[in-house]
């Protein structure tokens, strides 16, 4: 399946603490147009359930842990994210949902385009009739 990718991310660790690194083109494969982040999920509390037409994201735990399901309507994925060392990237047309948050979660996100409501595919079966080779924009 590769319209979902684990990737490392570059992290330095001295005596200090740690810093980790993110270069639109480089380690991310798009340019970075948007940076948030979601925090503070109670249990039992399950996000996402969408998918995108356009956006391709990068999905990195910088705290707790979580896990992303991600299905390209051939191939369901799981991956738990619990190191601020490991990124997934998810391209257009995936369709994800994030559960099992721990309570200390923080999942950032960087994305390729700035927010726009229309991007999203809300409903599973609207997400398999839009699948095509056209809809799958972004290659490696
Ligand atoms: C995704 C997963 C990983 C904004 O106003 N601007 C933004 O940039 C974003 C991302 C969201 N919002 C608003 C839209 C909703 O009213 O924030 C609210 C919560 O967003 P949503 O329900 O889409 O949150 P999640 O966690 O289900 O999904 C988010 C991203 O929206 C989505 O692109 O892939 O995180």
């Amino acid at each position: 399946m590769d319209r979902v990718k684990e990737l490392s991310v570059t992290t330095i660790e001295d005596g200090r603490g740690e810093l980790s690194v993110f270069e639109s083109m480089k380690s991310v494969p798009f340019e970075i147009k948007r940076v948030y982040y979601i925090k503070g999920m109670q249990a039992g509390i399950s996000r996402g359930f969408h998918a995108h037409r356009k956006l391709s994201q990068m999905l990195i735990c910088i705290q707790g842990s979580c896990r992303v399901l991600t299905d390209d309507a051939f191939t369901k994925k799981e991956v738990i994210l619990s190191s601020n060392s490991k990124g997934l990237l998810i391209k257009n047309m995936v369709w994800r949902e994030m559960h099992d948050f721990s309570q200390d979660c923080i999942l950032m996100v960087l994305a390729s385009e700035l927010y726009d409501s229309e991007d999203y595919i809300c409903d599973y079966n609207c997400f398999l009739n839009e699948v095509s080779p056209a809809s799958l924009t972004m290659s490696l």
